[in-house]
């Protein structure tokens, strides 16, 4: 007994110092400047406008967005589009050495540094949030008086730029929107002299840039336009002149006080520090260090918190980084895989507030009286709301009806609820939206030969026939009124809504139904073709992002969710093989997951849109490449990557659910799992050491862990706390808000 205390007692003192151990530095870096905006250019954004920066020595070029620039309008498709370049002329380089250029995701500063004529050179990037800026500096440490640069702006619609005094100006209209963008040069010591289309810096000490643009859109409008172009040009030249009221360091200062707590609630390692070679070189030779998993899973945090908060929109196909005006399907929200995958990291990877803009969209766009999304269900003859495939951010919404993406949209909804019990959320948000959409299906949905009820004339995005009754519309349905009922128990509603849809969920058909070969049917007639390798996995809803499938569930349609994905195969465009990796996860193969993560990790440098399943993977800056490059596929694997780390399963939260081998040995600190808890753990040959959880709701908090005994739970002033455990495996104690909680393996050490 004497031996087991002691024995748990250095588990408690590893525990504390191998869960707080030092965070490993996130970093992208490069010995080059960067060849292609697509593969090699790094990415800076404040959630509303963003810049690519390529780190030229003789030429810099900065192009930036802000992700509400489109063309079209609620009548005309358009496109998302470029806004400009900043470009720096240095004159030519010769001869320049020890050149670095990086992008650390733990500031989201990225940097470059050279040394040229015996002279260093530093620049300095970042999009800061509470000022709503991009800053560019320019420094050369140990050279007073030695920088000289000639600056122009240039917008993407040939607009003209105004120089006046050190600001420099595009602006115009598109379709509908208006926009501008502003530049301020501000130098320490030296000479700046304007010249029609730029400005010339002569024996400057230092220079600092600040860029920043708007547009016109509101989402809440019914013309979604606020204002016109004095409207913008008031609201740019108040950021622009806050702005450039503080120093660099008070910029930089106030941009890392607003994003280091953000991205600094998760730390991921698998046992490694950072390599001493660069990313391109990690990638191409290096692929299996654990190094380049913890970069990637940390760069889809980086990068929804660069695209997705603020600016009323949700990222688009490219996130917010787009640098021409006719992009890959017009880097446009589409409902039937890719903006909904964008969101699957958000609440894991804690994140929660980048879902802001997302649940703002869809809200808005739902509940809009005779919008445009109304307007498609009424053409239907039904209530609530539905949209098509492609959609621009001014409503307008064509080619296929996907009708079930208003019940995929929902299950969003609800699990930003699951993870954060924000009640008034629930009430005032999510609810109504849920409601609305479980209308439109009261109205569509008819009775099969079966006496079930099934949706008609539906699809599986993007292939086969349309037929009633589908996989994925039932999955998808049945999420929806499974998940609005327990809003409704949450929110304690039993009126006559909740009791028709209690009805109607009774007798829906779920969607699941194996077919001859052992698959999960995708169709309810037509033959499902084995050895199909179509991209999207429609069929599958139910195991990911939905959970209707599940290890701890009918084990039948487990074996049916393998031969179905083996059946699809391990082939597959970006974001098909990051949600293969979340699949595999929820089926409890890490190894599986695992290789499926390595192939998403190919580089690539083809940046023509290519449906081929072998031509996806990563560029060099590791942009998920379809390709060409589409964001989901990072978001994708960051939520994979999590899932096999942490899953919510019917037995409470299950942790390292699905661990390769090769990350046999690490830590995560700060995931969260429904019922807003925040969770830690240390693991060593694959085997879990030490477990902490931070209670946010004061919810019980049940754990799972098969063939594992806890013998006690602890707070973290060391009082014990009572807890039940089942044979199974599944542990339960009662949590109190903000309290954090040790759990106790019985075999604590290498057991
Ligand atoms: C869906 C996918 C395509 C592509 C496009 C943007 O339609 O089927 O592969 O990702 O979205």
């Amino acid at each position: 007994m004497k031996v087991r205390k002691a024995c748990l007692c250095l588990a408690g003192c590893l525990f504390s110092l191998a869960i707080r151990a030092e965070r490993v530095p996130m970093k992208l870096w490069y010995d080059e400047p960067a060849t292609e905006w697509m593969t090699s250019a790094l990415p800076v954004g404040n959630g509303e406008i963003g810049a690519m920066f390529f780190g030229g020595v003789g030429r810099e070029q900065v192009q930036f967005n802000d992700k509400t620039l489109w063309a079209g309008s609620p009548t005309q498709r358009g496109a998302y589009q470029n806004m400009g370049d900043l470009f720096f002329d240095f004159g030519t380089p010769e001869g320049y050495a020890g050149y670095r250029r990086e992008l650390s995701l733990d500031d989201a500063v990225g940097r470059v540094s050279y040394v040229l004529g015996g002279v260093e050179h530093v620049r300095e990037y970042f999009a800061s949030r509470p000022d709503s800026v991009i800053v560019v500096r320019l420094a050369l440490p140990s050279a007073k008086g030695a920088l000289n640069f000639t600056l122009r702006l240039e917008g993407a619609h040939q607009e003209g730029t105004k120089v006046v005094g050190h600001t420099m100006t595009i602006g115009g209209t598109l379709d509908l929107l208006s926009y501008e963008a502003q530049v301020v040069l501000l130098t320490e010591g030296g000479t700046v002299e304007a010249f029609p289309d730029g400005l010339k810096v002569s024996g400057a000490d230092a220079a600092t840039v600040l860029l920043t643009g708007a547009t016109n859109f509101d989402l809440a409008s019914p013309t979604y336009t606020r204002g016109g172009a004095e409207e913008v040009h008031g609201r740019v030249s108040a950021r622009m002149a806050k702005a450039a009221g503080k120093s660099y360091e008070e910029l930089k200062e106030s941009h890392l006080a607003d994003y280091r707590p953000l991205f600094s609630r998760v730390d991921v390692n698998f046992g490694q520090g950072m390599p001493d070679y660069p990313t391109d070189v990690l990638v191409r030779e290096h692929a299996d260090h654990p190094y380049l998993d913890m970069l990637y899973f940390q760069y889809g945090r980086y990068l929804m918190l660069g695209s997705s908060r603020g600016g009323q929109l949700p990222s688009n196909l490219q996130g917010l980084w787009n640098n021409v005006n006719h992009p890959a399907w017009e880097c446009d929200y589409h409902s039937n895989i890719n903006v909904q995958m964008n969101y699957w990291p958000a609440e894991v990877a804690n994140l929660s507030e980048c879902y802001a803009p997302f649940i703002e969209y869809v809200s808005t766009e739902a509940l809009k009286p005779g919008g445009s999304w109304q307007r498609v269900a009424r053409k239907e003859h039904c209530r609530g709301w539905a949209v098509h495939t492609q959609n621009n951010i001014f409503g307008y919404t064509d080619w296929n009806i996907n009708r079930p993406a208003n019940a995929w949209y929902c299950t969003h909804l609800w699990q930003h609820y699951a993870y954060t019990l924000d009640r008034g959320y629930l009430r005032d948000t999510a609810f109504p939206v849920m409601k609305s959409t479980c209308e439109y299906w009261f109205d569509r949905l008819e009775e099969n030969a079966d006496g079930r009820l099934v949706a008609p004339d539906e699809w599986s995005p993007e292939h086969g026939p349309w037929e009633d009754g589908v996989a994925y519309a039932q999955q998808l349905i049945y999420a929806l009124f499974e998940e609005t009922l327990s809003a409704a128990r949450a929110l304690r509603v039993h009126d006559g809504f909740v009791q028709e849809l209690e009805k109607k969920f009774a007798r829906l058909d779920n969607g699941l139904h194996v077919g001859s070969w052992g698959q999960i049917k995708e169709w309810t007639r037509e033959e499902d073709v084995q050895g199909d390798n179509h991209r999207h996995l429609s069929h599958l809803m139910a195991l990911f992002p939905c959970d209707e499938i599940s290890c701890l569930k009918d084990l039948r349609y487990v074996e049916a969710a393998k031969v179905s994905l083996n059946s699809r195969g391990d082939g597959a465009t970006g974001w098909s093989r990051a949600w293969k990796v979340a699949c595999w996860a929820r089926l409890w193969d890490g190894e599986r997951a695992y290789r499926l993560l390595k192939q998403a990790q190919h580089l690539t440098d083809l940046t023509v849109v290519s449906m081929d399943d072998h031509a996806g993977g990563v560029y060099e800056n590791l942009f998920c490449a379809h390709p060409s490059f589409q964001i989901d596929g990072n978001f994708g694997a960051t939520a994979g990557i999590a899932e096999m780390l942490l899953q919510n399963t019917p037995k409470g939260i299950y942790l390292l659910p699905a661990l390769p081998k090769a990350w046999a040995d690490g830590h995560f600190r700060g995931l969260k799992a429904h019922g807003c808890f925040v969770v830690d753990a240390v693991w060593a040959g694959g085997r879990l050491t030490e477990v902490e959880v931070t209670s946010g709701a004061g919810m019980e908090c049940k754990m799972y862990f098969p063939g594992r005994s806890i013998v006690r739970v602890e707070n973290t002033r060391g009082r014990k706390v009572g807890f039940v455990q089942s044979e199974d495996g599944m542990v339960a104690f009662r949590t109190k808000p903000g309290v954090r909680y040790r759990l106790f393996f019985e075999t604590p050490l290498n057991g």
